[in-house]
């Protein structure tokens, strides 16, 4: 089964990359890290990159067997990457509410922060990627707020680098943070070890390997 979710993040990796999502080059994270490579799922933009991307996610979701009661799509770039989700699994025959919220508070019509489904048990939270971990705090949050239990992250890639606090760089990585102290299943399409492999296997001239490499070096976890 392992060798399965090895060649489902090998085949994202390449779709990310034929799609432009994946792109690399001298990018700034929102930690303040120069990274050589950059994954915008923002980029995933037409119906039939959705509906693949949503397919991964699914995918992933159902190989890890993780359980779930609702899903939640952080806004902005959760709301539609939780909504395909959505509709893929329940294509699948796994049928689950679905929820989101907006960045800021309405005081007319339906009100509040939230819409969709009401958050209450275990909640999956549908996002892009986790770095240092900031949105995904986030998120738990504001599950915890509504009187949910935040039990599960499905992102597409897994940067596996060092977490900050308080500006300082920790051993740990922000996934490794929520699994182990927050208590989160976390399912990730792909990781950044698995990204390397695919590069390994394809850049023949080995400069994006070589310089994703140093970034791991320098900022990743094991
Ligand atoms: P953390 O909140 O630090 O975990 O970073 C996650 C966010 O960083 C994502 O939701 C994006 O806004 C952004 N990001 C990407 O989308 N892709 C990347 O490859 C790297 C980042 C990033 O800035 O670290």
């Amino acid at each position: 089964a392992s060798g399965e979710r090895d060649q489902l993040a090998q085949d994202f990796v390449q779709f990310a990359i034929e799609s432009g999502v994946l792109r690399f080059g001298e990018f700034k994270t929102k930690a303040g890290r120069m990274s050589p490579y950059f994954f915008n799922a923002g980029l995933f933009d037409d119906g039939a990159k959705l509906g693949r991307l949503a397919q991964f996610y699914a995918r992933a979701l159902l190989a890890s067997g993780i359980e779930f009661d609702v899903l939640f799509g952080p806004a902005y770039k959760g709301i539609p990457l939780g909504a395909a989700v959505a509709v893929e699994l329940a294509r699948l025959g796994v049928n689950k509410p679905f929820a989101y919220n907006r960045k800021e508070a309405k005081d007319h019509g339906e009100g509040g922060t939230l819409v969709g489904a009401p958050l209450k048990g275990r909640v999956l939270i549908v996002d892009d990627v986790i770095s240092a971990g900031t949105a995904v705090r986030e998120s738990i949050a504001l599950i915890q707020a509504a009187g949910a239990t935040p039990h599960a992250v499905a992102i597409a890639l897994d940067r596996q680098e060092k977490a900050t606090e308080n500006g300082e760089d920790v051993s740990w990585s922000a996934v490794q943070y929520v699994r182990d102290t927050l208590g989160l299943q976390v399912c990730a399409i792909a990781n950044l070890a698995q990204l390397l492999q695919h590069l390994s296997k394809t850049d023949n001239f080995c400069t994006h390997f070589e310089a994703v490499s140093a970034y791991r070096a320098r900022y990743g976890v094991d």
